[in-house]
């Protein structure tokens, strides 16, 4: 499909499944850098039981307290608990961000095993929409990335409106700050039932828009230019995708609820054989 001939007029995320949006999108993340579309979203991507048995694990292994922080791949100190390897907590020593992504690849097929794997399902689906492009867990000499990441919004917790990107973010020493475009895959392992449905902003981060990000007056901003937003809405096993270079946020989710997604960053550049997968 032209870029000019878009299926939607109105800026809405686009529902349907792999094929189906390999069919109607030449360069289905092409259209999302472009702006054309908010977002892709996969229901049913991953099934919900292996969703819900995934949960079961985490609450015996204790990753919905802070008890295997520090012990297992879990990180603590930002507004959500992480379990995974973290490039933007843990990129500062290269050496101990690897050696920490290493662990990462260990425990997963661990807590895998059994089960449905939620990495390759999200890698699976990228991959269709990737074209000729070859998708692979992001990597350079010093290693191999993260290949994804579990993240735990507790009540009350959430992310304030941001963008992502590594290349814009000065991270340019790693190799994922290569790409030209940044995305996110996020698949949602348990839904926060009420609150934690995430805001995608008709706005990219740069001039104006990033001014009054970093001063925090976003939402006011949002509301004098009425800039478009839609909220995507998850159950258990939906998976959406969308460019992060877009500003966006995780409302709050609501007291005694718990959202849990496993979240990946994509980089993608036109000329590049190559897409990366990292967290
Ligand atoms: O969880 C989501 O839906 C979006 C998360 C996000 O923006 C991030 O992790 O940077
Ligand atoms: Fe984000």
């Amino acid at each position: 499909m032209q870029e000019s001939d878009s299926p939607q007029d109105s800026w809405q995320p686009f529902e349907a499944e792999a094929e189906t949006i390999r069919r109607t999108y030449d360069h289905p993340l092409r259209a999302l850098a472009h702006g054309e579309i908010p977002a892709f979203v996969l229901r049913g991507a991953h099934p919900p039981a292996d969703c819900n048995r995934l949960i079961e694990r985490f609450t015996d292994n204790g990753y919905f307290d802070r008890d295997t922080v520090g012990k297992e791949s879990q990180l603590s100190g930002g507004p959500y608990l992480d379990l995974g390897t973290s490039l933007g907590r843990m990129g500062k020593e290269p050496a101990e961000f690897f050696a920490h992504a290493d662990r990462t690849h260990t425990l997963f097929q661990r807590l895998f095993e059994g089960l449905a794997d939620p990495v390759q399902t999200i890698y699976a689906n990228l991959a269709n929409l990737a074209g000729s492009k070859q998708v692979k867990t992001a990597y350079e000499e010093g290693g191999t990335y993260g290949p994804a990441i579990f993240r735990i919004y507790h009540g009350q917790e959430g992310h304030r409106a941001h963008f992502d990107s590594v290349r814009r973010r000065g991270k340019s020493s790693y190799a994922v700050g290569r790409f030209e475009h940044q995305f996110a895959g996020i698949l949602c392992v348990q839904k926060g039932a009420v609150g934690g449905e995430p805001i995608l902003y008709r706005a990219k981060a740069e001039g104006e828009v990033e001014e009054v990000l970093d001063a925090g007056d976003f939402a006011e901003y949002a509301k004098k230019e009425a800039i478009e937003q839609v909220q995507i809405e998850l159950d258990a096993g939906d998976l959406y995708f969308f460019h992060t270079e877009n500003v966006h946020e995780v409302p709050q989710v609501a007291r005694d609820h718990t959202r849990v997604v496993l979240a990946v960053f994509i980089g993608m550049s036109e000329e590049d054989g190559e897409i990366f997968v990292w967290s």
